[in-house]
């Protein structure tokens, strides 16, 4: 190809500063290095995470910023090294990565890969340097993903490889919204048929969630959401209630407990304050129960919980996507998808041309969508 070795210049949205909506620019994006791989993204989600980094939640991220990271693409070029995939490969960045040779990489009980970059409080590629300008100006990486460019490069490690008639504009909710939730449910809960699950948050993430609930045969999966307007589609997809903690009086906690008993068999927080995953701890049936965190509350936040509450039995646990080893999960969840086995579309309520990225960002943030797709 006429681009290899060359640098790019293309379209991004830049992320000045915290608290800046991102702006359309021309950046400058530098060929990849050793075992490294450049994309062109072709379609990319907006997750609840990159608001956060718009609005400056992370204080570890560093600005100028190219956030986004539930994207699909094609390999443009691939650095020495780099044996995983070759130009014309499908693709999806990856937001974790997975290396295979570290220690948590070869357990089966984690897929926090010790390569991880947030083992380093840096948002620069594995070797410290950035592949973005603008301006003149170093531009930082997001997740080492940073789809809302549309080329990027990403380490070969945090690539998964797909089937190459995966229909990129739908598959790229596989980067985030999809196998977090549904992971949630499936592996890190590990639901049980017949249980009682309690959903809090019912964005891209939470229905997700619903829909690992339904597949792994529990019966009563009971939806929390402030905004309303998210019932319809919960109820779709599964849950057999919905409620509003506005509905209430009481503590939504002692709301599910009278619904179910003692509490629900598992409940999650996909949502990200504090006070909802102290709520969904509590939500839990007494002595077994099993609270899975999801949301991503701002950092140096803190879960205030009294420690009777854990030695009676319940258990409180979290994953980042969906606790699946990604190189070697997305790639069959696509199969999957490919297959009709599971069903991604009902997740996307828009689709918009890249330039619009501000006002996916609205729709977000105004509870009018669950997934805006961004087409370059
Ligand atoms: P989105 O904003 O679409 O959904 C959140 C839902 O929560 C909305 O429907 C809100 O109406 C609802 N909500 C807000 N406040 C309350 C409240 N007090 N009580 C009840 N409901 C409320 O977000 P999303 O689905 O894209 O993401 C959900 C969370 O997951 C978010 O915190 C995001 O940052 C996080 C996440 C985690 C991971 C991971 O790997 N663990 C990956 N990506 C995103
Ligand atoms: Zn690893
Ligand atoms: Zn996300």
């Amino acid at each position: 190809m006429a681009t290899v070795g060359k640098v790019i210049k293309c379209k991004a949205a830049i992320i000045w500063e915290a608290g800046k909506a991102p702006s359309i620019e021309e950046v400058e994006v530098a060929p990849p290095r050793s075992h490294e791989v450049r994309v062109k993204i072709v379609a990319t989600g907006i997750c609840r995470t990159d608001d956060h980094v718009v609005k400056g939640f992370f204080p570890d991220i560093n600005y100028p910023v190219i956030a986004g990271h539930e994207g699909a693409g094609i390999v443009e070029s691939v650095g020495p090294g780099v044996t995983y995939v070759k130009p014309g490969d499908k693709i999806i960045p990856l937001s974790f990565p997975q290396c295979g040779e570290c220690t948590c990489c070869l357990s089966p009980k984690t897929n926090f890969c010790l390569k991880t970059h947030m083992k380093h409080p840096q948002n620069l590629m594995p070797d410290k340097t950035s592949r973005f300008t603008c301006r003149g100006k170093q531009i930082y990486h997001f997740l080492w993903t940073s789809t809302f460019s549309e080329y990027t490069v990403i380490p070969d490690i945090s690539i998964a490889k797909i089937d190459k008639n995966a229909p990129l504009d739908k598959v790229c909710l596989f980067g985030c919204g999809f196998p977090t939730g549904y992971g949630a449910a499936i592996n890190t809960a590990k639901v049980e048929p017949g249980s009682s699950c309690a959903i809090f948050g019912l964005g891209g993430v939470g229905l997700s969630i619903i829909m690992g609930c339904k597949t792994a045969g529990a019966s009563r999966i009971i939806g929390v959401d402030i905004n309303k307007d998210k019932f319809t589609k919960a109820r779709e997809l599964g849950a057999t209630e919905c409620i509003s903690p506005e509905d209430f009086k009481k503590p939504i906690n002692e709301v599910l407990a009278e619904m179910t008993g003692l509490g629900v068999d598992y409940a999650f927080e996909a949502i990200g304050h504090t006070d909802t995953e102290a709520a969904a701890f509590l939500s839990c049936h007494l002595g077994h129960g099993v609270c899975v965190l999801v949301g991503d509350p701002p950092a140096g936040a803190k879960l205030s919980i009294i420690p009777f509450q854990l030695m009676s039995g319940r258990k409180l646990i979290g994953c980042f996507l969906g606790g699946w080893k990604l190189r070697d999960a997305i790639p069959k969840l696509v199969s999957d998808y490919m297959e009709k086995k599971i069903n991604i579309d009902v997740l996307i309520t828009h689709v918009l041309p890249f330039e619009k990225i501000d006002e996916g960002f609205q729709l977000l943030c105004s509870g009018k969508s669950i997934r805006s797709v961004l087409l370059y």
